[in-house]
Order: structure tokens, then C-alpha cells, then sequence
């Protein structure tokens, strides 16, 4: 480590030492790791072995990180395929945790920890919390759901290890959630996006200012979530607001985490090797270009995941990032390849639609998409909640918004939209992801 990094490195908890080391050092440790990964799962788990062998390949034909490319990927189905224990490589006596990501259809899906990947996992969440300077003096308020769902332990082990007060409230009892947040002088809240500006907005209700409390940081993440929500957030509750990534296949939260330089996410690459292909062909991309994130654990013992097709689209960002981390970068994650809506021909993003809404001023950022299907044709409709003050304007004030957020929603898509503006508190609440999109083209098709 070289000046201005160790002096930075020094201000965090030890465990963040390797996201200060030259890249090259990284690069090294990542080429043992993956070979040593490939082995083990090629070793004990059939489905991959197989892969491999179709291709002719074995743990020996990677000789350098490039050589990744030649690997099988591998995708959600084969979790599902082989549901629930099937791409365990460790006997279950090593097994101390399993996790369970639901879908919107089929079976589940089963992730396995042994003890040493838990304390991989707690490392980079250690790492992710002190990314966004939260510290041993912090009160952190954990409000991602405990259980199945790895967002809540995830997050508590990483906020204890770093020595930081937790309290394990999980999601759901907004009014406990202020109080408590009021009466321990809670510093930092772990949550998603969409449950924080509920709670914001309860706050406001009960008399209580956020911008009164101690409340300081915010690490938000399980959920797209973009800078116009961003800026909302922090201009309601006056707390900085820090976007974490992660998936249950690969770890859970932990993966993937913002600086203060605000320029995206640092990967833990000594943990995690990213790389970016074409989301149609599957052609590695190179750094720069957007695509999907593939995932390979360096390190994970119970369940080794290589190559994972993640379906989230961003992008590997060049050069340095001002805050001295050598870890490279992913931009936001602003969609998935799987999300798009394809409206009268015309691919639409969810998050497109959030940004144009959040830019006209008057609205709140509650939103819900509502996909329809009249005569064999799609329509859809976008419903906003707006301020209070709006509705008691003048008739014209709604109008005229309305008309505001069509034109933005164009402007963004191309594509005329119907807008339907509704009372706050219209738009049903979610203590962990929100549900954006309501698609109820099947049902009347
Ligand atoms: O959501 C893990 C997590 C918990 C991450 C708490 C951050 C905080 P899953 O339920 O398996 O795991 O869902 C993973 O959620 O593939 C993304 O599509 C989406 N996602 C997670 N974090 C972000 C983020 C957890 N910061 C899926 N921005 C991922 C955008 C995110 N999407």
C-alpha cells in the first residue's frame, strides 16, 4: 500500500486492507482463486463437471483469468434443476447455513454457506459498511427482513463485526421502527430504498423530522433504485444515502458496494470475479461497454458459482475512482436484462419510467406500472402518487402535471403513456422490494 491509500485504509476497519492493494496483486490472487474454484466445483459437483467435459475442458485449461471465458456458464434454471441440493460441493456436516431466494415462479432457490464462507460473507459486508464510513460508533438500525432472505443477516454479521451497535428490527412495524430510531440515537439504517421513503414518509405523519435525528447514513440496496430517488431520499431525510448490490447465488448482499466518490460500485474482486457479456450472445464485452454482469465466486466452498448469468445489466467502469480503492468499478444497476417491457414494440425499463417521474416536480416517489392487454394490444399505465398540496390546488394544477408527466415519460421512452395521478398512500407498501410492475396481460389475454 502506497501513501494517500494506507492513510485512507487507516481511517476503516482493518478488514478493508485489500481494497487498497495495487490491482495487479488482485489479478494474481484471483487467477489462484479461480483455478482453485473451477477444481473443487468441477471435483465435486456433477452438473458442471459434465459441462466441462462436453467441451473437452478441465481445471487445467485455465492458465490465465482470460481463459474464464472458455467455462460453461451457468444460470438460474440450474438452480432450479437441481433444487434443492444439487450444486453443493461440500457434505451437508460442513454446511452451516442455507438461504432461500423465492422467485416469481417455480421452485425456489437453495443457497449454502459453510463456516468459512460466512466469514467471507461478514468480511465484505464489514467492507461494504465501511465503504460508506459507517463505524464501530454507529447505531445501526438493520431493517432488511430476517430469515430466508439474505439482506438481514447479511448485514447484521457484517455491522457486528465491525463493532457497530445493531438493532435486528427486521422489516415491517414502521411506527416501532421511528421510535426505536428516535429513542436510541440510531446513526445508520440498513434497508431497501423503497421502505426507507415509507418510512420517511410515516415520519412525517407522526410529527417526527428526520432531519432532527442523528440518523446520518443510509445503506440501500436488494432493489433498482436511481439518483432522482436518490436526491428524494436525501433531501426529505437529510441522511447520505449508499447503494449496496448483492444476490443470494452469489453471496447475498456484499458484493458490490458505493464509495463517497459516488462514481459506482466497487466489486470485492478478491472474492468475486465480474465480467461483462452481451446479454443475447453471451460474448464477453469489453471494460466500458454495458451488458450483463456475470459472476464467478472466488472463494465460496458450499456452493461455487461459476460464471453466473446474473441478468443485471451495468457496466465495468474504467480508471481510478478518487476515493484510492483499487477495486474496480460496476455502474448502478438500473435494470435487469429480464425486466423490459416490450410496450407496442418499444423496449421500456422500469427505472426509465422512475426517472421520469421523479423529475417533474410534484410528485413522490411511489409509483406503480400496470401492464394491460385491450383488444390484442398492450397498454400501460403508469400510476404516481403526488404531494399533498397538488390535490388541493386548483383542478388545473393536476392537469397540468399530468400533462408534464406524459411528456416526460416520452421524452425518456418515446412512447405516449397513460399517467394516472393518485392520493398519497394509494400505491400499496413494501417493507422489503418494492413490486414495480403489475402485469395483468395473462389474466386477460
Ligand atoms: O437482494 C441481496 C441483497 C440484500 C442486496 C440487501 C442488497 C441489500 P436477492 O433477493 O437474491 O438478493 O436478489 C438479487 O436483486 O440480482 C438484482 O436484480 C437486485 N438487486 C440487489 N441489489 C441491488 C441494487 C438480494 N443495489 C437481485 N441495485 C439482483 C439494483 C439490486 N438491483
Amino acid at each position: 500500500m502506497t501513501g494517500v491509500s494506507e492513510e485512507l485504509a487507516a481511517r476503516y476497519h482493518p478488514a478493508s486492507a485489500p481494497d487498497y492493494v495495487p490491482a495487479r496483486q488482485i489479478k494474481d490472487l484471483q487467477l489462484t482463486r479461480l483455478q482453485e474454484v473451477v477444481q473443487r466445483a468441477f471435483d465435486h459437483v456433477a452438473l458442471f463437471r459434465a459441462r466441462m467435459q462436453e467441451r473437452g475442458l478441465t481445471p487445467q485449461s485455465l492458465r490465465t483469468l482470460e481463459d474464464v471465458a472458455l467455462v460453461p456458464f451457468t444460470v438460474k434454471t440450474d438452480l432450479r434443476d437441481t433444487y434443492p441440493f444439487g450444486l453443493f460441493a461440500s457434505p451437508m456436516s460442513e454446511i452451516v447455513r442455507l438461504h432461500v431466494s423465492s422467485g416469481t415462479t417455480g421452485k425456489p432457490i437453495v443457497v449454502a454457506y459453510t463456516k468459512a464462507d460466512v466469514d467471507v460473507w461478514t468480511s465484505v459486508m464489514v467492507r461494504s459498511l465501511a465503504c460508506c464510513g459507517v463505524t464501530h460508533g454507529d447505531i445501526v438500525q438493520n431493517a432488511y427482513g430476517y430469515g430466508l432472505f439474505t439482506g438481514g443477516l447479511g448485514a447484521h454479521y457484517g455491522a457486528e463485526a465491525l463493532g457497530a451497535t445493531v438493532i435486528p428490527i427486521s422489516g415491517g412495524n414502521t411506527e416501532r421502527q421511528l421510535m426505536l430510531m428516535r429513542d436510541f440515537n440510531v446513526t445508520a439504517i440498513c434497508c431497501t430504498p423503497s421502505y426507507f421513503m415509507h418510512l420517511v414518509d410515516r415520519a412525517a405523519e407522526m410529527g417526527m423530522n428526520l432531519r432532527e435525528l442523528p440518523l446520518r447514513v443510509g445503506v440501500f440496496g436488494a432493489e433498482p433504485w436511481t439518483d432522482s430517488m436518490r436526491r428524494h431520499i436525501e433531501a426529505e431525510s437529510g441522511i447520505e444515502a449508499y447503494d449496496i448490490y448483492g444476490l443470494s447465488e452469489i453471496i447475498g448482499p456484499g458484493v458490490a458496494m458505493e464509495c463517497p466518490g459516488r462514481s459506482g460500485l466497487h466489486v470485492f474482486e478478491d472474492h468475486f470475479y465480474p465480467e461483462i457479456v452481451n446479454p443475447d450472445t453471451g460474448e464477453p464485452l469489453p471494460e466500458g461497454a454495458e451488458g450483463e454482469l456475470v459472476l464467478t465466486t472466488l472463494s465460496k466452498a458450499a456452493m461455487p458459482m461459476i460464471r453466473y448469468r446474473t441478468r443485471d445489466i451495468t457496466t465495468l467502469l474504467p480508471g481510478a475512482c478518487p476515493c484510492g480503492r483499487t477495486l474496480r468499478r460496476i455502474r448502478r444497476i438500473g435494470r435487469r436484462s429480464d425486466d423490459m417491457m416490450i410496450i407496442r414494440g418499444i423496449n421500456v425499463f422500469p427505472s426509465q419510467i422512475e426517472s421520469a417521474l421523479l423529475d417533474v416536480e410534484g410528485t413522490l416517489p411511489h409509483y406503480q406500472i400496470v401492464l394491460n392487454r385491450v383488444s390484442g394490444l398492450d397498454e400501460m399505465e403508469v400510476q404516481v402518487e403526488v404531494t399533498p398540496q397538488i390535490f388541493s390546488d386548483k383542478v388545473g394544477a393536476l392537469e397540468d402535471l399530468n400533462r408534464k408527466l406524459v411528456n416526460a415519460v416520452e421524452r425518456i421512452v418515446g412512447l405516449r403513456v397513460a399517467v394516472r395521478l393518485v392520493m398519497p398512500h394509494t400505491i400499496a407498501r413494501s417493507e422489503g422490494k418494492a413490486k414495480r410492475v403489475i402485469d395483468r396481460r395473462n389474466l386477460e389475454a
